[in-house]
């Protein structure tokens, strides 16, 4: 990551490579923060691993059928195991953005079915029509991750559905950077966390049994992240920065009732709960690698996949930061990518042999090639990964 925030620095930006390291960005209406940072400090934690992966996972030959009902395995002379079968994986939040855009570049291939996991059944009907994915290869199933009782209802369905489980893709996500007061799930979490975290938590908990049984040869399960979560990063440091301190909000419901509706006790503040929801992503897919890789051979996997930066999840943003942050992130940091390059990068995590390792947050540098990066010591606390795992089991009625 290290390497890849010092290549998007921006020209205008005070930077002395030797000496006092400094980079000073003066405030701006336009992304409402100020931004005085030690690049040296900023940079220094970082050790960008920007190097092809070695560990090559078996190919194995897919043949695309149209029905996906009983899996069909044979067992080849070498031991290998082959399947007859598509594919078939999970896309919570597919109706827009990198969600969409990853259904596209999976859907489209006609080795995968592609199940579009949305809050809005109409919206993501016709989203699916107008990007071109063939009927076949999709079905769009309601899940709305603000409700627990919704998230089970979904899980229930896709049972009935009689389709096998390989691939779940937790991409959904809403950001509320002007709200000046909190709003809640339908369980009282507040909105953020409780659609971002709390809602794949218990999704991605219930789906885990139907992953286990898949006789596919690669297993994933991908939370996506972000770099704004790592404050091991420029981007993660700019205000205000994701913690999620002891957790006394979380334990305490995050319902302002009681408590705060913040992670870490604090004021509510919109941006910071996004952020803070992308650090439970990160950790979440660590703690699932600690528990279950082993038993299960599931890669968990997370990833940022660029700077997207025209999708719905800056709807809420006024419409100034809207117009410029497109052209703020194509010319001066060279973080901005397409929603098609990134739902690409998404599919690669899903289905790339080469992408197969498990506990990796993956991301991408300027000539499209993904690398393990290092997240945050924040991201990376494997002591905090397990209390949010206890908390969070606790909160959607698991333990
Ligand atoms: P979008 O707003 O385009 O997509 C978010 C999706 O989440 C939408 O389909 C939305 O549904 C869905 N969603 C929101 N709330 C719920 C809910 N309660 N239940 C079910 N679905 C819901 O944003 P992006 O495509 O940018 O975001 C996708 C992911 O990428 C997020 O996890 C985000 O954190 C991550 N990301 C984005 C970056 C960027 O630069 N844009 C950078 C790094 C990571 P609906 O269409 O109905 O609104
Ligand atoms: Mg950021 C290396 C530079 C870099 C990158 C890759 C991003 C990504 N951002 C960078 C730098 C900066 N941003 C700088 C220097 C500033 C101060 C001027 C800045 C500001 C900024 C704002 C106000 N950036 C933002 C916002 C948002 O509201 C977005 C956000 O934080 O959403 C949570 C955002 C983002 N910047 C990014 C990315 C990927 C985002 C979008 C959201 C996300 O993390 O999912």
């Amino acid at each position: 990551m290290a390497l890849q925030a010092a290549s998007l620095l921006p020209c205008a930006f005070s930077l002395h490579k030797e000496g006092k390291s400094c980079a000073t960005l003066k405030d701006s209406s336009l992304f409402g923060t100020t931004l005085s940072c030690n690049l040296k400090s900023i940079f220094t934690p970082a050790v960008a691993g920007n190097k092809e992966l070695t560990k090559k996972v078996a190919v194995v030959p897919i043949r695309a059928q149209t029905a996906a009902t009983t899996p069909a395995i044979t067992q080849s002379t070498s031991g290998q195991k082959k399947t007859l079968r598509k594919g078939n994986v999970i896309i919570t939040g597919a109706s827009s953005g990198l969600g969409l855009a990853t259904a596209k570049a999976i859907g489209e291939s006609g080795e995968w079915h592609v199940i579009m996991a949305c809050r809005d059944f109409l919206k993501a009907e016709k989203a699916a029509k107008s990007v071109g994915i063939p009927k076949e290869n999709y079905t769009v199933m309601h899940l709305d991750l603000a409700s627990l009782e919704s998230v089970r209802q979904f899980v229930d369905t896709f049972r009935r559905s009689g389709r096998p489980l390989d691939a779940l893709v937790c991409n959904a996500a809403v950001y509320l950077p002007t709200a000046k007061e909190p709003t809640f799930t339908a369980d009282g979490f507040e909105l953020s966390v409780g659609t971002n975290h709390l809602g794949h938590f218990l999704l991605s908990r219930l789906l885990l049994d139907d992953l286990k049984q898949s006789d596919y040869p690669q297993k994933r399960l991908i939370i996506v992240g972000s770099i704004t979560g790592n404050t091991n990063t420029l981007a993660g440091n700019v205000p205000p920065k994701a913690n999620l301190g002891d957790l006394r909000g979380l334990s305490g419901g995050l319902n302002s009732l009681n408590c705060s509706p913040m992670i870490d006790g604090g004021e509510f503040d919109g941006a910071k709960a996004y952020k803070d929801s992308k650090v439970c992503n990160m950790l979440t897919m660590q703690e699932f690698h600690r528990r279950f890789h082993e038993e299960t051979e599931i890669a968990f996997a997370s990833l940022y996949p660029g700077c997207i930066a025209e999708t719905g999840l800056f709807r809420n943003h006024i419409p100034l930061f809207r117009a410029l942050f497109p052209p703020f992130q194509k010319y001066i940091t060279k973080g901005y990518v397409s929603e098609a390059e990134a739902g690409k990068r998404l599919a690669q995590v899903v289905r790339d042999p080469s992408l197969g390792k498990s506990g990796v947050y993956w991301s991408w540098n300027s000539t499209s090639s993904s690398f393990e990066n290092q997240l945050s010591k924040e991201a990376s606390d494997g002591e905090k990964a397990r209390k949010l795992w206890e908390v969070s089991e606790k909160l959607v009625g698991l333990a």
